[in-house]
Order: C-alpha cells, then structure tokens, then sequence
C-alpha cells in the first residue's frame, strides 16, 4: 500500500482498554488499506500486546508508545483496564490525563490532518483546534448508547437523571417507543460513573466535552442496524454524524498459530457441527463467586456441550479471585472445557462446532459473533453492556438469561433453561433465524467498506486548509 498526494495522516488515541483499541485498530487498518497514514498511539505496554498489523499496511501504521506517569494507587506496569479491578481504574484515567503534555507535543511535531479521540482523551478536542488539526469523537459504543447518554449539555452535568431509577427509563430526549435503558441491577453496579471520581472528572463529563469540542462525531454503528438512533444522535448532538459500520475483525490470524489454538481446535474438532456453546464475558468481566457457581451449574445441567473462557482474576492486583465449584470439571469432562488464558476468539467463534454464545453482550464480541451468525445469550456485567443487550432483546436478536431485577443474581435453572430455549425449542427459533439474518450486516466487507469510504471522503474535503495548499491542492 503506497501513499498517494492526497493521502491523510490520522491520529488515533483510543481509551486504555482492548474493547476500544481493537475497533479503533480495525479502522486503522481499513484506512491504512486506501493509502493513509496512521499514528496509533497508547501506553507501551498495550502497543507491545496488540495484534501486528499485516505487513503490507504495517509501514503506513506507526505504534507511538506513551509511557504513563506513575500515579499513587495505580499497580505498577497496569497500562489496561484488563490489567485492573474495577475500583481501580479511576486511577489509569488519572494517569492518562498527564498524557496531555505528550500528545500535544506529538501532535505539534507530526502535524496530522485528523485526530480520531475516544471518550476518556476529553482534553484532546481543544489541544487540537489550538494546533489547527482537525479533530473526530470516535464512539466504540453502540448509537444507541449514544442516544441513551443524551446530549452534551446533559453529560457535561445538567442530565435532569440524578438517581440510579432514572436510568432505568427511557430518556425524554428519546422520542420513539425503546426497551434501551439500564436495568436496576446494571446501574447500581457502575453508578459511579456518574459521580466525581479520583481523576477528578466522571466517565460522563469525558464523553459529553469530548463530543462538545470534535469537528464531527463517528460512531461504531450502522443504518442497517441502528437507523432510529443515528438520526436522533444528529438531532441531540448537533454535529455531523459518521456511522463507521460494524468494523468486524478482518484478520483471524491474529496473533498466529499459537499451541493454545492448536488444542482449542483439537477438542472443538471431535465436536459435532454446530452444538458447542461458546462461553465468554470479555476482558474485563470477572463473574463475582455465587453468579460463577450458578452458571457452571446451569451449564452442567443443561447436558450441552460448551467452551468456556473463564477470567478468575483481574490482574495481580485483584484480590478476589473466583473458583470453580468443587468436581465440576471432572463431571463435565470431555463434553466440557474450561480455559483460563487468552483465547482467538474470532477463531472459535468461526468454528463448524459452535453454534451459540453465552456473552456479557460487549460490542466487539457482539460483532464478531454476529459475522458468523451465532445465536446469542445475554449475561451483562458493565459499561455499556445493559444497552446492547435491550437493544438486542428488542430486535430479538439476544436472549438475556432471566435475573433477579433487583440484585442481578441469577439461578442455575435460569441459565439451564435460557440454553436450551435459544438452542432447542420452538419458542428459541426466532433468535437462531435473526442471528443468521444478522450475519451479512455485521459480516459483508463491502458494507463495511462503504461506511469507510464515506467517512474518508469527508476527512479529504475537509482537511485543514494549511495542509491542502501544502500539498498543492486547491480549494
Ligand atoms: C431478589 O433479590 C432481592 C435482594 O437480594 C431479594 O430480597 C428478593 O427476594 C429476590 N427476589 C426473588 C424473586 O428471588
Ligand atoms: C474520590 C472518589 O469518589 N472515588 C470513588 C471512585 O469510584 C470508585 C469505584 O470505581 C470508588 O471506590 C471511589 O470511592
């Protein structure tokens, strides 16, 4: 891949955690493949781990390495969310805010045409407009969770939702009939957010300053999947709005052809097609101890065959680390496997012998497994999750494992139960057809390329006009 006179350099500067540096990577890479340069930039630690980009895009994609101050409370060599216990991440976004400095000397020194910031990075939209660089908010979150954020002025702290009932509703911005809210049990776990926290801004002040200053706003979305929420975002948010498609993983190869995948495919192999339920809840999803037992019961009861990528600990600095119970994995052997490391999940998930996915509904696996047309199960944990999941449930493409409303916990009945439903039953075969229908909009390379072109048009045309003369273009 060759740069070309109007080539465009792009600065990307996506949150610390894999579920946004991943999407913001695919999209590095869908750029870089029509001829622009990307400075990818994250903590040393995190570029060090992430998957090598293919070698014809590799020289047109540089990984800048911010080494993140040391922070008091912060474990040392922490560059991730993953890395971390939830109560501890409060201090990666007080380190990452010292980056301001750094970025805005990289900025300075490589003059790009754009910068693509996430949520947390809400000081880059004016570092940018003092450098004269264009700047794009790029959402790894649904439109709908967008939507359901509201407007800036609402995140920036005027929201008229001060209690955690509040964001089980729909919100008054939201003129068309939507399940997408929280549910009770979702809220309180991550109600925080909402209030001031150690790096002295809440998650919802970042999101609605970063959206306040960009030029325009892109969004991890599509029209054939999120219509109604895309022309509310342009309504509520006031900016023009990019959907940038569903950015499915273009490389299954990614990190090689490791011995783990070696004896994942060896006991998926001797499977029958189609049967295995693929159980996994993300990077940063740790089940607490009683919600772990019930769903190893659930699954032990349910007689089906599964794969389960089980996280007992968050990083070292977790102290509360979760067990199986007692003779499950002699009881479910063969039929049954559990594994506690990293796994290609995009591999698994392409396999014959897998048919369904027990997810924490994160977007990324969301998209993954829909681009193979894998029915799924829903067990929500965090973040954004809650949403994509009622936006699943309500378009019946996700089946969420019934749970007790008030304090989330859920029975090995329930989990028994909701397998064979969405697996077996009658009343299941609408989420088995919608996963299948699903499969061409989350998975087509040509839909996904239209959704790029589009924004790479925009971000030509309207480059800053220095760099338009510069490059003997005339306006
Ligand atoms: C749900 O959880 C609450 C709080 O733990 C408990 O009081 C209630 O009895 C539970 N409801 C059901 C139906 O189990
Ligand atoms: C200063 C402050 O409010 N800290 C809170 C930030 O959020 C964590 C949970 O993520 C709480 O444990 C802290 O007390």
């Amino acid at each position: 891949m060759a740069e070309t006179h109007d080539s465009l350099h792009v600065v990307m500067l996506p949150w610390l955690a894999f579920g946004h540096m991943m999407p913001y990577l695919e999209l590095a890479k869908l750029m870089a493949g029509k001829g622009h340069r990307i400075s990818f930039l994250s903590s040393p630690g995190n570029i060090d781990r992430l998957p090598k980009p293919p070698s014809d895009l590799a020289s047109l994609i540089s990984f800048v390495k911010l080494p993140l101050p040391a922070v008091e409370q912060l474990p040392e060599g922490a560059g991730a969310t993953s890395d971390l216990p939830y109560d501890k991440i409060q201090f990666l976004k007080k380190a990452y805010d010292m980056l301001q400095e750094p970025v805005a000397r990289f900025l300075e020194s490589s003059d790009p045409d754009w910068i693509m910031y996430d949520f947390a990075p809400y000081w880059a939209g004016p570092i940018s407009s003092r450098l004269g660089i264009r700047s794009v908010f790029f959402s790894i979150t649904t439109a709908a969770s967008l939507g359901f954020l509201g407007p800036t002025w609402a995140s920036k702290g005027g929201d008229y939702r001060k209690t955690p009932e509040d964001f089980t509703k729909r919100p008054n911005w939201v003129p068309f009939p939507t399940s997408v809210a929280y549910r009770h049990f979702e809220i309180e776990k991550i109600f925080d957010a909402v209030s001031r926290n150690a790096s002295g801004v809440t998650d919802l002040y970042r999101w609605g300053a970063g959206q306040e200053c960009c030029d325009i706003i892109a969004v991890r979305s599509s029209y054939e999947v999120e219509p109604e929420w895309l022309s509310l975002l342009k309504d509520i948010l006031a900016k023009p709005i990019f959907p940038v498609g569903q950015l499915p993983p273009s490389n299954p190869e990614m990190r090689g052809e490791t011995d783990s995948w070696r004896s994942i495919k060896e006991w998926l192999d001797v499977q029958k097609k189609c049967t295995v339920v693929y159980v996994a809840f993300g990077s940063e999803a740790k089940p607490s101890q009683t919600e772990l037992t019930e769903i190893a019961l659930g699954l032990e009861l349910s007689g089906l065959p599964f794969f389960w990528v089980l996280k007992t600990q968050l990083g070292s600095a977790d102290t509360e680390s979760v067990v199986l119970p007692d003779g499950f994995e002699e009881r479910v052997r063969g039929r049954g496997m559990v594994w506690d490391s990293w796994v290609p999940q995009l591999k698994i998930l392409a396999h014959d012998s897998v048919g369904w996915f027990l997810t924490h509904a994160g977007w990324s696996s969301v998209v993954e497994a829909l681009s193979f047309g894998r029915a799924l199960i829903l067990f929500t944990f965090l973040a954004d999750q809650g949403l994509n999941a009622r936006l699943l449930e309500e378009r019946q493409i996700g089946y969420p494992i019934p749970r007790n409303e008030s304090d989330g916990s859920v029975t090995r009945q329930s989990v028994s139960e909701s397998l064979s439903l969405v697996m077996v039953e009658e009343k299941g075969r609408v989420y088995r057809e919608k996963a299948k229908e699903m499969r061409p909009i989350f998975g087509d390379k040509n839909v996904q390329e239209r959704y790029v072109n589009n924004l790479l048009n925009y971000l030509k045309e309207q480059r800053p006009v220095k760099h338009l003369k510069s490059k003997g273009i005339t306006i």
